[in-house]
């Protein structure tokens, strides 16, 4: 039976046109999120491609509010007619309680419909968007396919003589919580509590085990691996002994090929390397390092060439900041985008910005907001919103102590972002890809634009007139890690009219006030007319669902056939644990387009074969 729906994929290309379901509850245990009845910390991955449309219907059975929030993903801009023919500009679709749209209130269902923009490619995440939930599994990765994609891919294999037959595995990194997360919220929100809560541990593929093995098939030539950082607040750190990672895609944007031996993520960022098998089959260990405030949670997996009758793989003590390649800073020279040219200056000062951020545990923060908070040019992102913030911004500003920072509309952004203390932060944007200009290491200090003696504005101007003399073109991504105090610079196209976040991607420190709104091009939205629709009761009893993600229903929309995606072999892990969630994409197609056909089918190879 699968068969047979595996042909009609063949047969007709993959649907353009998604309806799924998020049914999201708490487990039994009051801690962890579940979703369509799966209750691992990170969910099965979603599989699109450019171009596509997800009508995503979310039923919130939690006891708080929720939004889905897709990471990194850019959405299409309908404009003019299309507009008027009821399709969503992208900001819509981008899952902020109080911005873009409503938060989706206990026992409410909220249709989220986008269509992934044609240009979108590569990996990506999905996860709430509302308060600290996303760590208690509320988020899992989001692959977007695309022929460009592919194309690059089999030239790098080519480049490097990888052969042709690929085996592909999702790898998340993430830290761990032994407490609830909003108990622990909580208790960081207490008057004198400034540092950031404890990490208790690290999760790879979702589980705290150690030794988990990844298996390599006999027929694979060379893995794509693609990895996450899903992490609440902290960098995680890959590496694979005796074998080079070969970096393709940096946050969904396709890079000349770079080869190395360690992976430094900060959270939210995503890579995809391609790694060659090695030729004498030897098991290798994978180390996955955790930072937390002091040092790492430093783990050991393995990789595992089938057949093999021993994990055994070196067990010694390792130090994560000496393995080869490693470094804790942004390589912005050394990924270089494929198919991109540096974003030409920003036409005026007026689309010059600096964002100056830090904490203030001063008694009159704490007096006001009765904790300590994080200001960027000192306002917390709570400013920015409607006090009730139930009602997005989108619709009404009226009442926000702050307006949202305006960069115009059509032409480039420069924004320096500045650590005014020491720590380190991982910003992402909304909505946009973003080059990085420059960036500084730990006491470089703050860029302004008025102040061209400072050290951060000498070494900006280094970096510019380089990247204009060499022809290359900076690391562009949606997130980075910023150095304490240090600053950033990144430049973007202001091409997509909304309200977007510019955040730390610490869910510890977004509820602590550590971001901005951007505002860009809204006067070419017909606001008026633009519905912004408030979730409904939940009024069908509460479906059964299978414990991966399930789609309602799927249709084929297009006539011209699509390629369909090249079904991914298993991983294991030992019998008991698979570790690979990936199977279960190919799964999720399948079982939408089995249900629509299989009937028919059936009934036609029955009569095919009687007639036989
Ligand atoms: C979203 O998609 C669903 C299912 O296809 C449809 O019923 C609903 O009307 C759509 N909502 C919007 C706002 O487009
Ligand atoms: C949500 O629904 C559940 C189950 O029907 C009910 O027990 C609960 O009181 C409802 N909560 C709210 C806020 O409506
Ligand atoms: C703004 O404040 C007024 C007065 O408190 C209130 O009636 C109104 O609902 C608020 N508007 C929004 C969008 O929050
Ligand atoms: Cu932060």
């Amino acid at each position: 039976m699968l068969i047979e729906a595996l042909w009609i994929v063949l047969l007709f290309g993959v649907s353009q046109c998604k309806d799924l379901k998020f049914d999201i509850s708490r487990h039994e245990d009051g801690r962890t999120i579940r979703l369509n009845e799966n209750d691992d910390l990170i969910k099965p991955p979603l599989r699109l491609r450019n171009g596509e449309q997800l009508n995503l219907q979310i039923e919130n059975h939690l006891d708080q509010p929720t939004a889905i929030h897709f990471h990194g993903l850019l959405l299409e801009n309908f404009v003019g007619e299309e507009l008027a023919t009821g399709k969503q500009p992208a900001v819509l679709g981008d899952g902020v309680p109080g911005i873009s749209q409503y938060e989706v209130g206990v026992n409410r269902s909220y249709w989220q419909n986008i269509t992934v923009s044609k240009t979108t490619c590569g990996t990506f995440w999905y996860h709430s968007h509302y308060a600290v939930q996303y760590g208690e599994g509320l988020r899992g990765p989001v692959i977007v396919d695309c022929d460009q994609f592919d194309n690059h891919e089999r030239d790098v294999a080519k480049e490097f003589g990888l052969g042709a037959h690929v085996q592909e595995q999702i790898i998340t990194l993430s830290d761990w919580y032994k407490y609830p997360h909003d108990f622990i919220m909580d208790a960081f929100l207490q008057p004198n509590k400034g540092a950031d809560p404890h990490v208790d541990g690290s999760l790879f593929n979702g589980k705290q085990d150690e030794n988990q093995v990844i298996q390599v098939d006999p027929d694979t030539e060379y893995l794509r691996l693609r990895i996450l950082n899903m992490a609440n607040s902290n960098t995680q750190v890959f590496h694979i002994a005796n074998h080079k990672m070969i970096v393709i895609e940096t946050d969904g944007i396709l890079v000349k090929p770079v080869e190395l031996s360690t992976l430094t993520l900060a959270t939210g960022q995503r890579y995809t390397v391609l790694v060659k098998r090695d030729e004498n089959n030897q098991n290798a260990r994978i180390i996955h390092g955790c930072n937390k405030m002091m040092g790492y949670i430093t783990k050991s997996h393995v990789l595992q060439y089938y057949p093999s009758f021993s994990t055994a793989v070196s067990s010694s003590s390792v130090s994560i900041s000496r393995l080869p390649d490693f470094t804790s800073i942004e390589l912005y020279k050394k990924y270089e985008p494929i198919d991109w040219m540096l974003l030409p200056d920003p036409e005026s000062n007026d689309q010059k910005f600096s964002l100056d951020y830090e904490q203030s545990t001063s008694a009159a923060t704490k007096q006001k907001y009765h904790t300590s908070m994080f200001f960027v040019n000192g306002d917390t992102m709570g400013e920015f919103m409607n006090p009730a913030s139930a009602v997005p911004l989108l619709i009404s500003m009226e009442n926000a102590t702050k307006k949202p920072i305006n960069v115009g509309f059509g032409g480039t952004v420069d924004i320096a972002i500045n650590s005014i203390d020491h720590m380190r932060h991982p910003w992402h944007l909304h909505g946009h890809h973003f080059q990085v200009i420059s960036i500084g290491e730990s006491g470089d200090g703050p860029l302004h634009w008025d102040n061209p003696s400072s050290r951060a504005y000498a070494k900006y101007s280094e970096d510019l007139t380089y990247w204009k003399s060499s022809g290359r073109v900076p690391m562009t991504r949606d997130t980075i890690n910023i150095a304490g105090s240090s600053f950033a610079v990144i430049r973007f196209q202001a091409d997509s009219p909304g309200l977007w976040l510019l955040h730390c991607h610490v869910d510890w420190h977004m509820v602590k006030g550590l971001g901005v709104v951007i505002q860009e091009g809204l006067e070419t939205l017909p606001l008026d007319s633009l519905v912004i629709r408030e979730p409904t009761n939940i009024v069908t009893p509460k479906p059964k669902l299978n414990p991966d993600i399930e789609l309602l229903h799927e249709e084929s929309i297009s006539s011209t056939p699509t390629p369909p995606p090249t079904p991914l072999p298993t991983v294991q892990a030992d019998a008991d644990h698979a570790i690979n969630t990936q199977p279960e994409t190919s799964k999720l197609k399948v079982i939408g387009i089995y249900c629509a056909v299989v009937v028919f089918l059936d009934i036609m190879l029955y009569k095919y074969m009687l007639s036989r």
